[in-house]
């Protein structure tokens, strides 16, 4: 997708070079920190997260709106400002964008808008913690992230721990089957449910290394497919209890519905329920997962760039 002249999206001087020279890059989104995490956290996980892709050989380009701008490449202090100021910061998701910018708002992407974007550019890896996907009561809600259909029309392969466990998974992983979005294991042949390493679900295709993911991605590409998932779950030591973790989450389902929640307010309502209830523990294997995704992720953009066939 290129962007017309209508559409300003502004790249950071380092993603600029990175590109020209052929580097690898790695996107990463802003609602995780802007509207998944508590603010402190969320400040500290958003240099973290540039560190760990340096780290791995790439250069990090963080994805969000200022006044307006799409940046593709935020600088630290524009990370800041839109977690410092997270009241006033739209949640945007693709229908968005437009919008927001014909506002001039700070706005925080979600994975659809962020691969939008970053794609645009000619960034094709991304790391998150969990994609969206359909609601648990999406029968009737028809409550189904627009991340599915942003992966099935944007060249992009996504690192996350799978889906938010809220979520109902095996029916984010038929969305994604209809979709053509390949969904591959990261050393596993079980799809992770976020907080936990095994949502109950198997997943088709596994991959054993960076250079595995990279060439099936190409190849899908190359077939005329467009976004890709690898799921890579939680590290062993940050796992949350499963029992613990079914619990929270059929109680936080439970306060929602009583609650009135819906659409783009549900994610971060659950998010936050998760974080009071387990003291803290769902916070700090969401941070642990992100971090282990944005290394993956760079190892993956780093194989890619390797192979001559662009980021
Ligand atoms: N993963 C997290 N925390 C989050 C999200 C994902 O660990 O806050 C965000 C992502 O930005 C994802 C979005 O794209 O939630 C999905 O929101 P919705 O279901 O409204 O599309
Ligand atoms: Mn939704």
């Amino acid at each position: 997708m290129a962007l017309s002249e209508h559409a300003s999206c502004a790249i950071g001087d380092e993603v600029r070079e990175a590109l020209a020279e052929g580097k690898a890059v790695v996107a990463l989104e802003t609602t995780l920190l802007v509207h998944g995490l508590p603010a402190d956290e969320a400040a500290t996980l958003g240099e973290q997260l540039e560190a760990v892709v340096r780290a791995g050989g790439a250069v990090p380009a963080t994805v969000g709106m200022i006044d307006g701008v799409a940046v593709v490449g935020l600088a630290t202090a524009e990370v800041r400002r839109l977690i410092e100021r997270r009241e006033q910061v739209a949640k945007l998701s693709t229908r968005d964008l437009g919008f927001a910018a014909a506002a001039r708002r700070d706005g925080a992407t979600t994975v659809a808008a962020t691969i939008s974007l970053a794609s645009a550019v000619g960034v094709r890896v991304m790391a998150t913690g969990g994609i969206g996907g359909v609601h648990l009561g999406a029968k009737e809600t028809f409550d189904e992230s627009a991340d599915l259909v942003a992966l099935a029309r944007t060249e992009a392969l996504v690192v996350a721990s799978g889906v938010k466990s809220i979520l109902d998974v095996p029916a984010t992983l038929e969305r994604l089957d209809t979709l053509g979005v390949p969904v591959a294991g990261y050393r596993t042949d079980r799809f992770p449910g976020f907080y936990v390493r095994d949502s109950g679900c198997a997943v088709a295709w596994m991959v054993a290394s960076p250079a595995e993911a990279a060439a099936a991605f190409l190849n899908h590409v190359g077939f005329g497919g467009k976004g890709m998932l690898l799921a890579n779950p939680v590290p062993e030591r940050s796992e949350m209890d499963p029992a613990v973790h079914a619990q929270v989450l059929a109680d936080g389902l439970h306060d929602a519905m009583e609650a009135g929640i819906s659409g783009a307010d549900v994610t971060p309502f659950l998010l936050s329920h998760f974080a009071e209830k387990t003291e803290g523990t769902s916070v700090s294997s969401n941070v642990a997962l992100v971090l282990d995704n944005a290394g993956v992720a760079a190892q993956v953009a780093v194989a890619i760039s390797a192979s001559g066939l662009g980021n």
